[in-house]
């Protein structure tokens, strides 16, 4: 059997059900039947909270995104249409869709991935990773004020994987790493640089295609 996952599934936001993993799908609550991105995927990144001083190890499980400098950890959701809206986080609240949000795009359905592991590119604040189907990899590095820049290509052939999560800082080096999962239930890590780059990639386990996700 494969080791136990790296972390616990992590939950929707207000308003939403479904185990929320990265890239995982929410429906909407038929109770509160609110929530607008019924059958969204929310993108619960996994990074530490935000402005998480550069080479200390994160000292929180909770799951950040892109942050907009408040120390309180955001969430990013795509709808179906492939716009990508961030909701602000409210240390210690839940999120709810009529929160104060941000839109920041659209067109992100071109990717079958994105994840946030945290901090890639060294400046404490949250990333996003973003696979298309052909399965090249790129970074949206946090711009400030809760933006994200231009995106920089910094990966091919990622397509061999069935899942590709970041997990956050699991080497203990500070910066944040990202697994993989190809389909013969190998499991992989790639080390982040902590300058917008992965490592080479390192085995870590097998037996992990009986998991249906990995968050
Ligand atoms: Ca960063
Ligand atoms: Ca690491």
């Amino acid at each position: 059997m494969p080791p136990p996952l790296p972390h616990p599934p992590r939950p929707c936001p207000s308003g939403a059900t479904s185990a929320a993993t990265a890239g995982a799908t929410c429906s909407r609550s038929r109770r509160a039947g609110r929530w607008p991105y019924a059958r969204a995927r929310a993108l619960a990144a996994s990074g530490p909270a935000c402005r998480r001083p550069a080479g200390r190890r994160r000292r929180s499980s909770s799951r950040s995104a892109i942050c907009p400098g408040d120390k309180c950890n955001d969430l990013l959701v795509r709808n179906s249409s492939g716009a990508l809206t961030r909701y602000d986080g409210s240390c210690g609240k839940a999120f709810s869709p009529s929160g104060p949000k941000l839109a920041l795009g659209t067109g992100w359905n071109i990717y079958n991935t994105l994840t946030s592991p945290g901090d890639l590119t060294g400046d404490a604040r949250a990333d996003l990773l973003a696979r298309t189907s052909a399965g090249e990899l790129y970074l949206y590095a946090d711009g400030g004020a809760g933006k994200l820049k231009a995106r920089v290509k910094i990966g091919t052939g990622r397509q061999i994987y069935n899942s590709v999560a970041g997990v956050g800082d699991i080497t203990g080096d500070g910066g944040a790493d990202v697994v993989a999962r190809d389909t013969a239930g190998v499991l992989w890590r790639y080390n982040g640089t902590g300058t917008g780059t992965l490592s080479a990639r390192v085995k870590i386990g097998s037996g992990w295609q009986t998991y249906k996700a990995l968050s």
